[in-house]
């Protein structure tokens, strides 16, 4: 796999984990309504309407509803089930409450859904002694705090963390070592690699590849001119190769500020030193988070309650209120501001760069125990 020189080691492998609660939406209703454990419960629109599944208990999963379902074709299927409207602000907050356990194990978190986290654990900051010590750990401590359960994969690279963590959903955990890694993908579906969705699974099956071992057979080459720069990445995943580093600024897409006008305003001089106070705040959060970032955006919305947002890119990170003002008339004239009036003005910098934490992390040797 690697090129051996008598006097190189191999790259020390990552510790990865990823974590995901089970059936999350749903499991909270539960919680906080104990009459409906152990039955089916589908949270989500209305079913008289044109609601869909958010998610649905795992009792109900049996019944063969899931998410973006319609609600209504979800009670056909399960006439008994209990349907919750969802409550967004509860589930943020537990999930705001699991992100703060997850900062226990790790200094590097990347946030990919209110449910869903990666975790660089190649640096072992609780001296647990392993990764899936650390994984269990963090399971352990999700459910003691919040009543809920996580399933969690562990792996060296994030395509392998991710797709354990779905194995032996809900309240599982998989570890995939570096020696189970070309098995384990071999078997592996094609659709359970990372950018494949339906229509590339189709177009993967016509051309006669159903698993992690065909494509490795494919070839690089072949795979590039089926699929382009995908291509490359699917043999690279089949081969236990993913070099993604897991990207702890990810929660914070973007810092910006907006303010609704009192009033209407038509006078675009007006509207630049609106923007300028909040240009300012901006650089306030930017400096006191020491961030700054490579896009600009302007956001405007008219008194019809249409919004338009212009966007400008640069390639040295912007954090200057005055930079960000020297750019915003060329924006703004991308508006129709001033020739229609506006009730709202935002603005926000986003593409932070890789943080250090990401840059640095941890290369350890690669050690499970147990
Ligand atoms: N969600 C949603 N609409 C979707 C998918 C998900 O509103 N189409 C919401 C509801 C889920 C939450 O996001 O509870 C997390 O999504 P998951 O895909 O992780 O699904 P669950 O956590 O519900 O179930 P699982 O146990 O399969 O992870
Ligand atoms: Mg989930």
């Amino acid at each position: 796999m690697y090129h051996k020189n008598k006097n190189e080691n191999p790259p020390a492998l990552r510790k990865i984990i990823h974590v995901d609660m089970d059936a999350f939406y749903a499991a909270i209703e539960q919680r906080d309504n104990p009459v409906l454990k152990g039955r089916p419960v589908i949270v989500g629109g209305n079913p008289k309407g044109r609601g869909v599944v958010a998610t649905c208990s795992y009792e109900a999963r049996k019944f063969g509803i899931h998410s973006a379902m319609s609600a209504a074709q979800a009670i056909r299927k399960c006439p008994h089930a209990v349907f919750i409207r969802p409550r967004k602000e509860v589930y943020a907050a537990v999930s705001r409450q699991i992100f703060a356990i997850c900062q226990k194990f790790s200094n590097c978190i990347e946030p990919l859904s209110l449910d869903e986290a990666f975790l660089d654990v190649s640096e072992d900051i609780l001296n647990l002694g392993s990764a899936t010590r650390t994984a269990e750990k963090l399971l352990e401590t999700i459910h003691k705090h919040t009543g809920l359960t996580a399933s969690a994969g562990v792996s060296f690279n994030k395509f392998l963390a991710k797709v354990a963590s779905d194995i032996r959903k809900p309240a599982g955990l998989t570890v995939i070592r570096p020696e189970d890694a070309p098995a384990f993908l071999e078997k592996l579906p094609v659709r359970k690699f990372f950018g494949v969705g339906k229509t590339t699974e189709k177009k993967m099956h016509s051309h006669n590849l159903f698993t992690g071992e065909d494509i490795k057979a494919m070839g690089e080459e072949k795979l590039k001119n089926l699929f382009g720069k995908a291509g490359k990445e699917f043999y690279a995943f089949a081969m236990g190769r993913d070099d993604r580093p897991v990207m702890a600024q990810r929660s914070r897409k973007s810092i910006g500020r907006e303010v609704t006008l009192e009033r209407d305003i038509r006078d675009t001089g007006a509207m630049l030193a609106i923007l300028k106070t909040l240009a300012e705040d901006v650089e306030a959060s930017l400096v006191r988070k020491k961030h700054a970032g490579h896009t600009l955006t302007l956001k405007v919305k008219y008194p019809d309650f249409r919004s338009a947002t212009r966007s400008m890119s640069f390639p040295c990170p912007l954090w200057r209120a005055e930079d960000m003002m020297e750019k915003m008339p060329e924006l703004l004239a991308r508006t129709e501001a001033g020739e229609k009036a506006v009730r709202l003005l935002g603005l926000a910098i986003s593409q932070f760069p890789d943080t250090e934490q990401t840059k640095g992390q941890m290369l350890l040797p690669f050690v499970f125990h147990k």
